[in-house]
């Protein structure tokens, strides 16, 4: 059996969030457990399809992401947001929506300089370019958990490690 909570991913675009989840996903699917990923391509597609990339978007693309995860949560599954959710005050009004040992922050503290060096996407040049404007970590502010439950650094660790970090919390626990 499982205890259901939300693991709530944190960090900039590039940091490796959505990659981390997926394969925390995967490694619990292994072992029987009921888990779901929330991601930009799950939910920005399509629930929040209105919502761009403003401050009040953000706020409230998170704030619905938010009451999803909840949702899920009270469903029994074992649930992981992977969004850049830059701003503390948003995290924690999530937080305050789950009750306290249902709610782990996960910060993935890539620094923005190896983010920006990846660029799978290229969002990063063109952000420097000007072509995007208020992308987070250029020209729009990230900040960083102040007592995140875990922290994640994937320019010092592999995604197996990262990993292992994650379950082996859930286990301590006793989530898993
Ligand atoms: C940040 C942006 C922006 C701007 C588009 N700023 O690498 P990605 O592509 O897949 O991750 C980014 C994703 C961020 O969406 P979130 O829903 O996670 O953001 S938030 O939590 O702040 O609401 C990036 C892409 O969308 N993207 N424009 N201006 N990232």
């Amino acid at each position: 059996g499982h205890k259901p909570a939300v693991l709530w991913f944190t960090g900039l675009s590039g940091s490796g969030k959505s990659t981390i989840a997926m394969a925390v996903e995967k490694r619990l699917f292994e072992r029987g457990l009921n888990s779901y990923v929330l991601d930009g391509d799950n939910i920005r597609f399509g629930l929040n399809q209105n919502l761009g990339f403003t401050a009040t978007d953000r706020q409230e693309n998170i704030r619905r992401i938010g009451e999803v995860a909840k949702l899920f949560v009270d469903a029994g599954t074992i649930t992981l947001t992977a969004f850049i959710s830059p701003y503390r005050a948003d995290r924690d009004q999530v937080r305050a929506l789950l009750a306290a040992d249902e709610f782990i922050e996960v910060f993935v503290d890539t620094p923005l300089a190896v983010c920006e060096q990846r660029d799978v996407k290229q969002l990063y040049a063109k952000a420097r370019r000007g072509e995007i404007k208020g992308f987070t970590g250029v020209d729009a502010p990230y900040e960083a958990p102040l007592k995140p439950e875990l922290t994640i650094d994937t320019s010092q660790q592999s995604l197996a490690q990262s990993v292992d970090q994650i379950i082996d919390y859930l286990q301590a626990k006793q989530y898993i």
